[in-house]
Order: C-alpha cells, then structure tokens, then sequence
C-alpha cells in the first residue's frame, strides 16, 4: 500500500491519484484542468457526493520545493476517503459541499525538484531575453499584479511574470474558479514558516470579512496546536509575513471567495523546505485539524 510517511515523485503522485479514484469511485473523480509549461496534465481530485453543490477548493505544492505539502496532500486526499461516512463532521460536509484537491500544482517545477535542483520554486516556463526560467505562481495573480512584492527580474525568485495569469498553472486555476462560479472556500498550502494567513498581502487595507477571518483562524491554529503542540502565528499576509503583490489568495478573495487562506506549514526554519520524512504524517495529521475548522465553518456559514 501507499507510502504516506514518504516523499514520492511526480510519477508516483499521478499513480496515486488515479489509484485513489479506482478504489473510491462513488466519491472521487480526476479532472484535468489544464496542462502545464512542459505539457504535464494538472490534475484536480474531486470528492463529491451529489451534483451542484458549492465547493471547497485546497491546493498543495504550486511553489514546487515545498515537499511537505504534496506529501500532506495526499494524506488529506487518503482521509477524506477513510473518514468519510466515519467522522460526523468530515460527512456532514461531503453531504453538502464538494472539495477539490490539486496535489500537484506545479508539475514541471516538482519534476524539476527531483532531477535537477531540489529547490526549485518557480514554474518552468522560459523567459524571452533571459537565461533564467520560471515565474513565481504566488505573484502571477490579478490582484496587485506587479505592485510592490514582487519583482520585475525574470531572475528573481519572485518574479511576477509578463503578465497577470500568463502561466498556465495560474491560468487553469482562474479558468476553473471562474467556470465553477460556487467556490466558497480556497486554501493555498505553502511552506515554510508555520503560519495561517488571510488577505491581503498586497496592501495594508484590511480586508471586510478580516474580524471574521482573523477568529476562524485562531481557532483553526489552536485546534492544530492541540495534537503535537506546534505553535502557528496568524493574521493577514501583509501584517504577518510580508508585502506580497499578485498571490493566490488576494485574488480569490476578490473573486468574492470569502474564506481565502494560506498556509505555511512546518517547520520555522531549522530544515526548512527540506522536511525530513519523518515529520510527514505529523504535518499533515495536524494541519487536517485546522483545515477541518475551516471548511467546517464555511459549511455552517453559507
Ligand atoms: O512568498 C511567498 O509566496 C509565501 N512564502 S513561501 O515561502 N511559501 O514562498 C508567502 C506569501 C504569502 N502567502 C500567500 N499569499 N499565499
Ligand atoms: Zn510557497
């Protein structure tokens, strides 16, 4: 059986998916999105027990050196499908919403982190009249685009692109957000840094629904605190972490997705983007927690 305790390639998360939906198939079913850079398919798993229900949308790995996350992905993708008709709340939820799962959102970038440059953060795309490849999927968003926090240098590791959704990774994701219309939460797994934030990052305006943000997040944190003791910091991207123009999240929140967040999971620093194995199943044990009290709120509050 699958490894979860493990990291696993680009191959082995595309196996895995298809895996999960021939064992589950009155539950989960594969959308492809679109296609990457390089041609790979973008791959979106979706849970769902009925037809036109709002969605929960979860996302892991669009900065492809951020293992922890796909690894926690699919973890999440094996829980959901273990807990269902089990846990109270998780069935409550899939009897009402559907949630859809993109593990593998920078499919070049995470190839690209096994053959030749484990950190690797960007997409793959070439730049005209550079030799440096890539934009960063997190400054590439219309909300601020090309504001400070993000940089013009195609070089940059935040390199906001030539132009708002000019990769095709973003751009799959608008599509799809745009199509579905019914989004009601979107959660955006990063790491590392161990923090759970909500718009905006690209200005200090507060966002209208911030006092209502701000306590689901605090209570998603301490629920996740509660397992293994991991502390989470919390707050708006701006105010929390840094200036951060075009990223994922500011534009779903102004697509009217109220319940708009972002993680950073483990650790603070000390391995950093190179979580050892062995802490995968803790992660992502403790992050469900939290991701629970999200879409548990955002059922309850339609
Ligand atoms: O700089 C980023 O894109 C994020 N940090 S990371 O180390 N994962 O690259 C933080 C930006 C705020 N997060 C989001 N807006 N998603
Ligand atoms: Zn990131």
């Amino acid at each position: 059986s699958f490894d979860y305790a493990n990291y696993h390639t680009l191959s082995e998360i595309y196996s895995f998916q298809d895996m999960l939906v021939a064992e589950n198939p009155n539950l989960v079913s594969k959308l492809v999105i679109g296609q990457s850079y390089e041609g790979r398919p973008l791959n979106v798993l979706k849970f769902s027990t009925g037809s036109n229900r709002p969605a929960i949308w979860i996302d892991t790995g669009i900065h492809s050196r951020e293992w922890v996350t796909q690894a926690s992905g699919l973890w999440f993708a094996k829980k959901i499908v273990t807990d269902y008709g089990k846990d109270s709340a998780l069935t409550a939820i899939l009897n009402n919403m559907d949630i859809f799962l993109e593990i593998a959102t920078n499919p070049d970038g995470y190839y690209f982190t096994h053959t030749s440059d484990r950190m690797w953060r960007k997409t793959r795309k070439p730049n005209p009249g550079s030799s440096c490849y890539g934009v960063d999927p997190n400054r590439n968003w219309d909300t601020g685009f090309g504001l400070p926090g993000a940089s013009s240098n195609p070089c940059s590791e935040t390199y906001h692109g030539p132009s708002a959704h000019s990769e095709s990774e973003v751009k799959s994701i608008v599509d799809f957000v745009r199509s579905h219309g019914n989004i009601k939460a979107f959660i955006s797994i990063h790491s590392y840094s161990q923090m759970l934030l909500y718009p905006y990052g690209y200005t200090t305006t507060p966002a209208k629904d911030q006092a209502e943000l701000h306590s689901l997040a605090e209570k998603a944190i301490t629920n996740l605190a509660s397992l293994y003791g991991t502390r989470y910091r919390y707050g708006s991207i701006i105010n929390v972490i840094y200036q951060a123009s075009g990223s994922t999240v500011d534009w779903t929140y102004e697509q009217g997705i109220k319940y708009s967040y972002t993680f950073e999971l483990r650790d603070t620093g000390f391995y950093g983007f190179l979580l050892p194995a062995k802490q995968i199943i803790p992660t992502a044990e403790e992050t469900w927690l939290a991701l629970m009290a999200l879409m548990d709120h955002t059922y309850k509050n339609p």
